[in-house]
C-alpha cells in the first residue's frame, strides 16, 4: 500500500507490464496503464482527491443509486466511503494477489440513516495483459428485500472526443437525461460526438466497442448482469460548470458505463447479485463485428 494524495492505494501489476492503481476510498480504480505505460483511463486535471468528494476519473462505483433517481445523493454513497480489503473471497476462484484485489463495503450505522438496508458490496478488480476485469457483488444482509440501481462509471481516456465512435448501441432505445429521461431509439449506425450527451442505452449487447482513431486504439467493454450502458460527455459548457473538471478535459474523456438502471435489481434476504465487466484494448487492426 502506498498513498496517493494521502489516500491508501494498491498497485496491481502483471507480467506483461501493465498496471492499475486502486484506492480503498470509493473502491475506485484511478489508473490503468498498458505495457507501454500509456494511461488508458481519464482523470480530471482538477479532480479533488479529498473525501467526501468523489474523485472525477478512473472507475467510480455508483451504488445504491445511479444518478439522482432517488432520495440519495447523486450516484449514491459507495464512491464517497472508505472500503476495506475483503478477506472472505471464498465464493470466487482464488486470485493472484499481485494482479488482483478484493474490496468490501458494508453498511454502517451512518449509512443506515440515509439508506435503511444492510448490505455487503464486494468488488474484485483483476488485471491481465490488455484487460481490466471488475466483478461487483451485492448481498442483502437484511431480513427484508431491497432494490438498488448500479453502475461502473468508466472514464475512458480518448485522443479527441470528436474522433471517437461507439459501436454496439445502434437500434437500441435510450433514455435521454438531457430530455427529462424521455425514451428515444438510436438511429445512427454508430454513436459519434459533436455535443453534450447523457444517455442510458437500454438492454445493450454484451460487447460495446469504443474506437479512437487517432490513438489507433479500441476499447472493448464486455458486461454481464448489467444490461444498460450510460454514455456521458459534458461538453464545453457543463465542463466549465463542474469545478473538478478542467475546461477542456471533456475533449479527452468519454464515459461508457456498465449499468443496471432501467430495471432496479431486487434482492431477497441473503440473496447476492453478481455483475461482471471486462475492459480490454485492441490495437488499430481491430475491425468492428469481429
Ligand atoms: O451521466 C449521469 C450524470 O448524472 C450526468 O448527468 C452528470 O451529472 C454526471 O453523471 C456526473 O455526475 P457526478 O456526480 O459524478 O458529477
Amino acid at each position: 500500500i502506498h498513498d496517493a494524495n494521502g489516500l491508501p492505494r494498491t498497485i496491481l501489476t502483471e507480467p506483461n507490464g501493465s498496471s492499475a492503481e486502486v484506492l480503498l476510498y470509493g473502491g475506485q480504480v484511478v489508473s490503468w496503464k498498458n505495457e507501454r505505460k500509456e494511461e488508458l483511463l481519464f482523470m480530471s486535471s482538477k479532480a479533488i482527491w479529498k473525501p467526501p468528494k468523489a474523485i472525477r476519473g478512473g472507475i467510480p462505483v455508483c451504488f445504491p443509486q445511479f444518478g439522482n433517481l432517488g432520495s440519495l445523493e447523486q450516484h449514491g454513497f459507495a464512491r464517497n466511503r472508505m472500503w476495506s480489503f475483503d478477506g472472505d473471497t471464498s465464493s470466487l476462484p482464488p486470485a493472484n494477489n499481485q494482479s488482483s484485489v478484493d474490496l468490501i463495503l458494508k453498511s454502517t450505522e451512518e449509512d443506515l440513516k440515509t439508506w435503511p438496508r444492510s448490505f455487503e458490496l464486494r468488488l474484485r478488480i483483476s488485471l491481465s495483459a490488455g484487460k481490466l476485469t471488475l466483478i461487483p457483488r451485492v448481498r442483502n444482509t437484511d431480513n427484508k428485500p431491497f432494490s438498488f440501481t448500479f453502475a461502473l462509471r468508466n472514464y475512458l481516456s480518448v485522443s479527441d472526443i470528436s474522433e471517437v465512435r461507439v459501436e454496439g448501441l445502434e437500434t437500441l432505445d435510450y433514455l435521454d437525461n438531457l430530455e427529462r429521461r424521455k425514451r428515444f431509439t438510436e438511429q445512427a449506425d454508430a454513436v459519434t460526438f459533436d455535443g453534450k450527451i447523457d444517455r442510458v442505452y437500454l438492454t445493450t449487447p454484451t460487447k460495446i466497442a469504443i474506437i479512437d482513431h487517432e490513438k489507433k486504439r479500441t476499447f472493448v467493454l464486455r458486461k454481464e448482469s448489467m444490461p444498460d450502458a450510460v454514455v456521458w460527455n459534458p461538453w464545453d459548457k457543463k465542463a466549465k460548470a463542474l469545478p473538478d473538471l478542467g475546461d477542456v478535459d471533456y475533449k479527452t474523456m468519454l464515459c461508457v458505463d456498465s449499468a443496471a438502471i432501467e430495471t432496479p435489481i431486487v434482492l431477497k434476504p441473503f440473496e447476492e447479485w453478481k455483475g461482471y465487466q471486462e475492459l480490454s484494448t485492441v490495437s488499430s487492426s481491430y475491425c468492428s463485428g469481429q
